[in-house]
């Protein structure tokens, strides 16, 4: 079994809105070049609801089973237990830490966080690893907080945090490093692999960059 940081290498995270091609062909693809996690996150302008939703999930999740990926949801707790997933995560805004750990058992539990204290929190409540962002400027969120930079996560670190982190928002191939370097143990990426030409080149050029950085 992999440990969580393992798979925190190059978390893929993507909903349908983020594709401007079949997003089964695009999962696909970025497995293919070296993908370790995937959280499906179906939100934004044009996102599927209700059964389309439950369809692309199980289909996404069924071609994570079969390349041994795990399979992540976000935010919606009651379909992540429908589907067994591998986990839920979850941000600042919905549903309590532990309400949601409660009802997810031993699933994993991602939490985003954007200071010290969330992050404590977080840990505190039974978060598996936390996601800190916005690194970068991003486009794909559009109600991200303030660009953070690397900084915060070396901040987190240096105030003895050990948990399981994975940096995201903007992060593109020259900034993997940086992030890395700041005490990430992997990064999270939305437009870098679902926009690119070949998701797979991505994942690659990513998973290189990820490696040569440890
Ligand atoms: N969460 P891209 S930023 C989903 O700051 C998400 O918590 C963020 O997309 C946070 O890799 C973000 O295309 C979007 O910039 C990341």
């Amino acid at each position: 079994m992999n440990t969580v940081r393992d798979m925190l290498k190059l978390y893929f995270v993507m909903g349908s809105p983020n594709c401007t091609r079949n997003p089964r062909q695009v999962l696909k693809e970025s497995i293919d070049g070296g993908v370790t996690l995937f959280q499906l996150r179906e939100k934004g302008h044009g996102a599927l609801q209700g059964e389309e939703k439950r369809q692309l999930a199980k289909e996404l999740q069924a071609i994570c089973k079969e390349n041994n990926v795990p399979f992540i949801v976000n935010d919606d707790v009651d379909l992540a237990i429908e589907l067994q997933a591998d986990g839920v995560h979850i941000g600042q805004e919905d549903e309590p830490i532990d309400a949601v750990k409660t009802k997810i058992g031993s699933m994993l539990l991602g939490v985003s966080t954007h200071n010290i204290e969330e992050a404590l929190l977080a840990i505190e409540k039974g978060a598996d690893y936390i996601g800190v962002g916005p690194m970068y400027e991003t486009k794909t969120k559009s109600d991200a907080r303030d660009v953070m930079g690397p900084l915060m996560i070396k901040n987190m670190r240096s105030e003895g945090i050990e948990i399981p982190i994975v940096g995201i928002g903007g992060i593109s191939l020259g900034k993997v490093r940086d992030v890395m370097n700041a005490g990430s143990d992997g990064v999270a990426v939305v437009s870098a692999i679902s926009l690119a030409n070949s998701a797979k080149d991505a994942a690659e050029e990513l998973m290189n960059e990820i490696r040569s950085s440890d």
